[in-house]
């Protein structure tokens, strides 16, 4: 079998974790292979609402392994607490969890670092989560990182100890005050609580898998836009949030990957820093914000809202060989009597192009919109494709028709079963 991969194809939350949830059912296997606590997917279903960080939205079916990926960075912190969270559902951590010994750990000094490099940007800071996520890839690829499977090793203690003077002396070219102490108690147990998981080489997990006919989905977090590469660099995460990521992320062989379920919204949001060209400053903007309970799941920032952006949206596909589309949230539209869709960018100099610009800058981009009736009406309970709305369904079929990709759920809200599968 062949591993799906399941990633967002705006700036995060568009829906994932729900998405994971409806789809968990046809999978054995659900792993994450990038970003960490900055994530925030939202589960909802039986009445409980529920947000995973770090640990894939596979978690709540009981037949389901959920592999944390080599890709992923780690903060044992938010770990020992999200397991804590969980209590209540009775989840067997020893028979469906299972770590990467090669994830990079988050440390207490990644967040001190990340919100020191934050504070000397000024006007110009990324607008992280300040979780330690940047800070800890750049220890990866610096290889000076401390991994998951390090915590069981006799010197563990001396590497985080010389991790942690390394930092301090690189704080210590900031103007920044920290109190380390306060952070290091929490950190050494949570190491502990870490030690007693399953501790694996997942790439080795995920190719047994493969090979006895196991289905593997692949679980993205943020989205494409906010790609180390590809995305609005530098307003992005530091991690690859694409296709290819999964990939590196946990030891998947290109050839090996098979279904790519690209997730967009029915608008866009961005939480952070940026240039976003469709974001919408008025009245519009507002309501989709409210509509659309549009706050981060991890820092409760609200997110800026806009319309959906095509040029985007097929950039997005195309760099990750996108093929169905999930679209989501567009019941959160019906309140709109009329709907727009950037369809192409207008340049500084005039000229009009689909293409994103090696960098996206609002004050040189000017979009072009094509304006939708709205339908105007609640969706929420509508099960069948053809009771939708016809002014629904026309949206849904120009992005089809201008993408080149089928869109094969239309989520219609939160709850699990609230969601049209054709
Ligand atoms: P970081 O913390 O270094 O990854 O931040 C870098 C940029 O990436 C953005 N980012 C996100 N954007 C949307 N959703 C994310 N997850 C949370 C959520 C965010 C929250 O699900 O709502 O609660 O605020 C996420 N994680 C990172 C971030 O805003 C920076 O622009
Ligand atoms: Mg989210």
């Amino acid at each position: 079998m062949k591993v799906d991969v399941l990633l967002g194809l705006q700036w995060g939350d568009e829906g994932k974790g729900k998405v994971v949830d409806v789809l968990a059912p046809k999978y054995d296997v659900v792993a994450r292979f990038q970003g960490g606590p900055n994530a925030g997917h939202t589960l909802e279903f039986d009445g409980h609402k529920h947000v995973l960080h770090q640990i894939p939205s596979g978690i709540f079916r009981e037949r389901i392994r959920n592999i944390i990926g080599n890709g992923v960075v780690l903060d044992p912190i938010v770990f020992k607490k999200e397991i804590e969270g969980l209590s209540k559902f009775n989840i067997d951590f020893k028979k469906n969890l299972f770590i990467s010994k090669k994830t990079q750990l988050i440390l207490p000094t990644h967040k001190l670092l990340d919100a020191a490099y934050e504070q000397s940007k000024g006007k110009d800071k990324i607008g992280s989560t300040l979780k330690g996520i940047g800070p800890s890839y750049q220890d990866k690829v610096a290889r000076n990182g401390i991994r998951v499977g390090d915590i069981v090793a006799p010197d563990f203690d001396g590497r985080y100890r010389n991790l942690v003077k390394k930092h301090q002396n690189i704080l210590s070219h900031y103007d920044f005050e920290y109190d380390l102490e306060e952070a290091e108690a929490p950190f050494i147990e949570a190491i502990n609580f870490l030690r007693d998981f399953n501790l694996v080489n997942s790439e080795y997990v995920i190719n047994e898998c493969i090979r006895s006919s196991q289905t593997v989905l692949a679980e993205g977090a943020q989205g494409s836009l906010l790609d180390i590469d590809f995305g609005s660099y530098p307003y992005v995460t530091s991690s690859n949030t694409m296709t290819a990521g999964a990939c590196t992320g946990l030891g998947v062989a290109p050839r090996n990957i098979g279904e790519v379920f690209g997730i967009f919204k029915a608008y866009c949001t961005r939480v952070g820093g940026g240039p976003f060209p469709t974001e919408l400053f008025d009245e519009v903007g507002k309501r989709i914000q409210d509509e659309g309970h549009e706050f981060g799941a991890t820092t409760g920032r609200p997110r800026r809202c806009g319309w959906l952006d095509l040029p985007a949206l097929k950039y997005a596909i195309m760099i990750n060989g996108v093929t169905q589309l999930f679209m989501m949230k567009a019941d959160v539209l019906s309140i709109l009597d009329e709907l727009k869709v950037c369809t192409h960018y207008k340049l500084s100099d005039g000229t009009l192009t689909e293409e994103m610009p090696f960098q996206l800058l609002d004050e040189e981009i000017t979009p072009v919109y094509k304006t939708f009736k709205g339908w105007a009406k609640d969706v929420r309970d509508v099960k069948e494709y053809r009771n939708l709305p016809s002014e629904l369904v026309a949206y849904i079929e120009y992005i089809e028709k201008e993408t080149g990709v089928p869109i094969t759920i239309v989520s219609l809200g939160p709850d699990r079963t609230e969601t049209i599968v054709r």
